[in-house]
């Protein structure tokens, strides 16, 4: 603990309380309900910067993508209700993704609490543990002189077992009353580590199976951790998938990677997990989304065997009874992994070697004309750094990436995959922005449908009013413009396959819009030929860039077009139609 300046108000105390945890970056939009935090910011803003952001979801996601990119708690500072509820995205993300991250909402004054005061709320009713899915913990600070317990507590809760969102509502005269509390030094999470019985029991299972797979994913990872997950896969000879969203977890380019274990899975790879006789999933919840729908393994007795390693105790035994649950931070059981000695001789080499052969298989697209978007994301590889940041929400237009780009993993190059497991629209251009203020050194590339990206467009200007994306950094936005909401359409057309409601989209001229931003913006790209020149005069702009790209709404995935779907939607119908007629007398 350090003692601090006696009687400053509680928001600078607040502040200094924030440096003292390492953060010299806070997102968010202002209200009246923290002036005195603001102040405290003014205070030190040699030591720490408040990035105001365009709207409070905004700033939610870039904290979100702090929390995900720095593994400590993104901090986020927003007023009270029409602010919290605007942030209320970037809080379920950090949920469903399990990332650190604190949001801080400006309260009203004490002394009108429970009249519905001017916009106020009960943010322990709104985001607290008994909604399930927002934050883990949420309390309300009511004694300026108790800030470092409730600071020290939100930091150790966002971090420690399964990392996650809290929520702090600050009432304004607590901020503004006088405090000589000290400050807490930088708090490190208590990490659970795998009980050696465990790990005998987990060779022993590793050693009786014949056909082993291994999900890596989930957040707690380090690069020295994803070093020994490496050498343990090495040592074992173990195919390894990622989760969905946690691509950078394994180096794409290994031998022994097999592909990622999300939405679009290659149709091989989820037959190889469903024929494995045991899944070690290091690290992952096992949510819907990796587990295609509960059907690649499924709850509660999975049919393969299955050993769960996971930071959160409540997640082991939640959905599947594991056959071996280990309680573990990856920072800890990655290096006990790698310890464990493997036996002279390895049944299933041949198994991981056809696993990467498939990985590698699935990265040959079928061509697609005028705009190949598989050509896109080869081309963008071919230009930018092997730490490049990619960024991006939610639609199809994502699983180019996922499926095309080899992302370098985690232990060569840091995190270079911002995306939500919680599928929420409109998080990678804040991501994109938040990391490019971030890590000014590194090359950012956002790619948004047209839809996800019209969520959060705005804090183009954020970009430019911090200077992302104008040093050694690129920061790129590609908007795939396919003119409609693509993803609920083809499932509108594999359900009521012709009848197209709600999901057409009216665009404007996305480059004018950036333009308009202060950012960089081409001729519309129309042709894969016409995306490589595109691509490299927004790398040499010198200041943030737009490539808009026309997509024809048919190509719906890297795999099938709208045109196939409705055929074959249409198709089954005739079939379940004439199954249902009355037989012929
Ligand atoms: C915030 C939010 N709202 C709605 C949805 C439901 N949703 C999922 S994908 C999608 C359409 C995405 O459209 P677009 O960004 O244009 O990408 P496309 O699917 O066309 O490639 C919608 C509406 C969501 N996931 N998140």
């Amino acid at each position: 603990m350090t003692s601090s300046a006696p009687n400053r108000p509680a928001g600078h105390a607040l502040v200094e309380a924030l440096i003292a945890q390492g953060a010299d970056t806070v997102f968010g939009v202002p209200g009246e309900s923290f002036l005195a935090a603001l102040d405290g910011f003014y205070e030190h803003r040699d030591r720490i910067r408040f990035i105001a952001c365009r709207h409070e979801g905004g700033a939610s996601y870039m904290a979100e993508a702090q929390g995900k990119l720095t593994g400590r708690p993104g901090l986020c500072f927003v007023t009270r209700g029409p602010g919290a509820s605007n942030a209320a995205i970037g809080v379920h993300t950090a949920f469903q993704d399990s990332t650190p991250m604190i949001l801080f909402i400006g309260q009203v004054a004490s002394s009108q609490r429970d009249r519905e005061a001017f916009q106020e709320v009960d943010y322990r009713q709104m985001f607290g543990p008994g909604t399930l899915g927002f934050a883990k913990w949420a309390a309300e600070v009511h004694d300026p002189d108790r800030l470092p317990e409730y600071i020290g507590r939100a930091f150790h809760v966002a971090m420690q077992g399964r990392p996650g969102p809290v929520v702090l509502a600050l009432p304004e005269d607590m901020l503004a009353a006088a405090t000589s509390a000290p400050v807490l030094d930088r708090i490190e999470p208590a990490l659970a580590a795998p009980a050696p019985a465990a790990l005998t029991r987990l060779r022993d299972l590793l050693g009786a199976a014949e056909r082993p797979f291994v999900i890596a994913g989930g957040s707690g990872w380090t690069a020295d951790a994803c070093e020994s997950l490496e050498r343990f896969a090495e040592g074992w000879q173990l195919p390894v998938g990622c989760a969905f969203r946690f691509h950078d977890v394994f180096d794409n380019r290994h031998p022994n990677y097999a592909g990622d274990v999300g939405i679009g899975i290659n149709p091989k790879l989820a037959a190889r997990i469903r024929d494995a006789d045991l899944i070690a999933a290091i690290g992952p919840r096992l949510g819907e989304m990796t587990t295609g729908g509960y059907e690649l393994l499924t709850p509660p007795k999975a049919r393969q065997r299955l050993v769960h390693i996971h930071a959160g105790a409540d997640e082991l035994g939640r959905v599947y009874a594991p056959d071996l649950a280990i309680n573990s931070s990856m920072a800890c059981a990655a290096p006990a992994l790698a310890t464990l000695a493997p036996p002279a001789t390895l049944r299933w080499a041949g198994w991981t070697a056809s696993a990467h052969a498939d990985y590698e298989a699935n990265l040959v697209p079928t061509p697609v004309a005028p705009l190949d978007m598989a050509e896109v994301v080869r081309c963008i590889d071919r230009h930018v750094p092997a730490d490049t940041i990619f960024t991006n929400g939610a639609g199809n237009f994502a699983g180019w990436l996922s499926r095309f780009h080899r992302f370098a993993g985690l232990r060569h190059a840091g995190r270079t995959h911002l995306a939500p497991t919680s599928g929420a629209m409109g998080y990678g251009v804040p991501a994109a922005v938040a990391a490019s203020l971030l890590e000014p050194g590194r090359t950012v590339v956002n790619l948004a449908g047209d839809g996800d990206f019209l969520m959060t467009g705005q804090e183009f200007a954020t970009a430019i009013a911090h200077g992302a994306g104008q040093g050694a950094g690129k920061l790129v936005s590609i908007v795939v413009d396919n003119g409609t909401y693509g993803t609920i359409r083809m499932h509108q057309e594999r359900d009521y396959p012709g009848r197209v409601s709600g999901s057409d989209l009216g665009n404007p001229d996305f480059a004018a819009l950036a333009r308009a931003y202060g950012w960089w913006a081409g001729e519309r790209v129309e042709t894969t030929a016409a995306f490589e020149p595109a691509l490299v005069a927004a790398l040499a702009a010198g200041r943030p860039a737009l490539i808009h790209l026309k997509l024809d709404a048919d190509v719906s995935t890297s795999r099938t077009t709208l045109a196939a779907i409705r055929k074959k939607a249409e198709a089954r119908r005739a079939d379940e139609n004439a199954s249902a007629k009355p037989p012929k007398p």
